[in-house]
């Protein structure tokens, strides 16, 4: 084979266009999952497509997010779900039964495949060398429709990995000065292919924790190439005959090469609240603790929680410090009990919680006010814990539990020192990844074969077609890497509305300014100013419906990350990129207006429009689309431009 892995992948689902950087392209998709926070709108979407069955190799939808049900509304949802994968044709994992990524890793994960996701973290298999990437959901019920996914070729960089981690330092450190190296946005636009004899050091569970996280960077994806390693990994599955050998060309070329060398990284630790605040764990040693949690889709497999029980084994956890092991799966749960860890942790002082995302996104395990939690999860944006000004770091288990048993941010590395026989647990693979399959429904055995909503569970609502004139207030004027959860809050209370567009809409930037969805509608719509990596985080298309619904018309930002960007022109609202100087003379309060007719104007290529602004100055604004994108956005999104083409292709899929 020739090429990067990238490339050879992507060559072979190529449907559409060329494999050359920032060019777009259509490729087949192999594999599709969603979750229950965006499932709901992707089988709704599914629906308004008139589909009626999946296409694809595999769909999979699993319940993870709020499997609490604190809310009868939530577990409306988990009802549908369960009846739409049964009416349509996926696998549907029973809430409770794990986090997504970790549970499509222990089921269906298979190197050489394409996959698409309905949440950002779907890239996690490319450590066994799938290419996965997350996006909107109506993007994956598309595919699942059988339609391409379209997207922008990426550049991809090599990450040559060199030498061998150090003891106690972790594939979670790897990741951590990824980020610390490029920050939040370094990977907007690329995949990252990690080569190098560094790669063969590195046991499939610890590169799906660097490929998981690869997200917080930006990037497209990860991908690690496959070697005895992942044949051996499936093989403890009882799946190995998924196996294919997957390497990049010797020759292959690459548009970017970062070397690191593994021998020379040290324990790290992101420092409140952004997943780039990576600093040594040294370097805040002494940091009082209150809260530990291990678990999330990065660093909650059975693997990530077996080092937190040796080490453990026979202590007790500081009483200054709770901590709590939220397993990423069932499997995870069931295996460590039959093990006899879980009496062990339990008898340490450690609480368990379901297998769920919970915590994660504040759904359990709030921090006390003016607390700091050391988590092993993979974003620690302010107020995601589910309290304002929380204070969250981001660590290995390893961190976690040292800090645990301390109370407070230590070294392991010291910790060894002080402490007699507590020796680096390091990865151990169980022989057999054994469990129960009691919670996964296959689509051959479905339990239901018509969808049941529940009354919370409404209509998708649809936008209308550009009109020739864009204007509007400037309603909101935000700073640099806004993220997702400040657009539309994952917490308890919004999120048994995510199949409630009014009802969530409620909710729109409320994280930023209270009294945004009042204005909003006050104001009959308007549009938003934003600085670099406008978006970043979640998939969840919400971030555009609920504005959409709102009447937001577009957003105009220094730079937009990719997953938003994609779902703006879903849902027909224009992503305008801006220059600083534009940036700063814009105030919120502001007229806005394209000088252009704007419609017309998107629809036939125009690159670059004229903003007034109170009818006073002008700037030059940049639309950067391709023509798919020119015709979604002008004809207000996907969905009704889709359904206009009713008709005129055998698949709505094709756009
Ligand atoms: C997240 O980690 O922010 C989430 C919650 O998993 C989201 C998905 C969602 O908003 O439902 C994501 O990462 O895409
Ligand atoms: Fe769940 Fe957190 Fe992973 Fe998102 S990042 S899928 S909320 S565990």
């Amino acid at each position: 084979m020739s090429g990067t892995l990238t490339e050879q992948i992507l060559g072979d689902h190529l449907v559409e266009g060329s494999l050359d950087p920032g060019e777009e392209i259509g490729i087949e998709i192999d594999q599709v999952l969603s979750q229950d926070t965006t499932g709901t709108m992707v089988w709704l979407q599914f629906e308004a497509l008139d589909l009626d069955e999946v296409q694809l190799e595999l769909a999979a939808q699993y319940c993870d997010h709020q499997t609490y049900q604190f809310d009868y509304k939530n577990t409306d949802d988990h009802r549908f779900l369960r009846s739409a994968a049964g009416t349509f044709g996926a696998y549907f994992s029973r809430p409770g039964n794990g986090i997504c990524h970790q549970v499509h890793k222990e089921h269906f994960a298979a190197p050489g495949r394409t996959m698409l996701g309905a949440d950002s973290h779907t890239p996690t298999p490319g450590g066994l060398g799938e290419f996965a990437i997350g996006a909107g959901g109506l993007d994956v019920a598309v595919a699942m429709g059988g339609g391409p996914y379209y997207f922008d070729m990426p550049k991809v960089v090599n990450v040559r990995l060199e030498g061998e981690l150090g003891p106690w330092t972790t594939a979670k450190d790897v990741i951590l000065e990824m980020l610390r190296r490029l920050s939040v946005k370094g990977g907007v636009g690329k995949v990252f292919e990690y080569t190098g004899p560094g790669v063969a050091t590195l046991s499939v569970p610890e590169r799906t924790t660097i490929t998981n996280m690869g997200t917080e960077l930006g990037a497209t994806t990860s991908i690690f190439p496959t070697d005895e390693h992942t044949e051996d990994f499936l093989r403890r599955l009882g799946r190995e005959e998924v196996y294919e050998e997957l390497q990049p060309a010797d020759d292959a070329e690459y548009d970017d090469e970062i070397v690191i060398d593994l021998s020379t990284i040290e324990p790290l630790i992101a420092v409140p609240s952004m997943p780039d605040n990576v600093v040594p764990v040294r370097e805040v040693a002494g940091t009082p603790v209150d809260q530990v949690i291990i678990g999330s889709c990065t660093n909650g497999a059975y693997e990530d929680i077996l080092p937190a029980a040796k080490m453990l084994e026979g202590r007790e956890i500081n009483k200054t410090t709770e901590m709590i092991i939220a397993p990423a799966s069932k499997q995870a749960s069931e295996m460590l009990a039959r093990h006899g860890w879980t009496a062990e942790l339990m008898a340490a002082g450690v609480n368990f919680s379901e297998a769920t995302c919970g915590a994660c996104i504040g759904i359990g395990h709030v921090p006390a006010s003016d607390s700091v939690s050391v988590r092993t999860f993979n974003r620690n944006f302010e107020g995601r814990s589910g309290i304002d000004g929380d204070s969250v770091y981001l660590s290995s288990p390893e961190v976690a539990t040292a800090a645990a048993i301390t109370g407070e941010i230590v070294d392991p590395r010291d910790l060894a020192e002080e402490l007699d026989g507590l020796e680096d647990p390091g990865i151990e693979l169980p022989e057999r990844y054994t469990g129960s399959t009691a919670d996964i429904i296959s689509p051959d055995d479905p339990v239901d074969d018509e969808l049941i909503k529940g009354p919370n569970i409404s209509e998708v609502p649809l936008q209308e077609p550009l009109a020739e004139e864009l204007r509007g207030e400037n309603l909101l004027k935000m700073g640099d890497n806004v993220t997702t959860d400040h657009i539309t809050p994952a917490n308890a209370d919004a999120l048994m509305f995510r199949s409630n567009i009014p009802r969530y809409a409620e909710f729109t930037l409320t994280r930023i300014d209270s009294s945004f969805p009042d204005r909003a509608k006050a104001a009959g719509g308007g549009v938003l100013v934003a600085g670099e990596n406008y978006g970043q985080g979640s998939s969840r298309e919400h971030a555009a419906l609920c504005p959409m619904y709102l009447g937001v018309e577009a957003v105009f930002a220094k730079s937009f990350a990719r997953i938003h960007k994609a779902n703006l022109f879903n849902f027909g609202l224009v992503p305008f990129r801006i220059d600083e100087d534009t940036y700063d003379r814009i105030e919120q309060g502001d007229e806005l207006a394209i000088v252009d007719d704007v419609g017309p104007t998107i629809r036939d290529g125009a690159e670059t429009f004229t903003l007034r602004v109170n009818d006073d100055w002008e700037a030059e604004v940049v639309l950067d689309a391709s023509d798919r994108e020119r015709r979604l956005v002008a004809a207000g999104g996907k969905l009704p431009y889709t359904k206009q083409q009713a008709g005129k292709a055998d698949t709505p899929a094709d756009d």
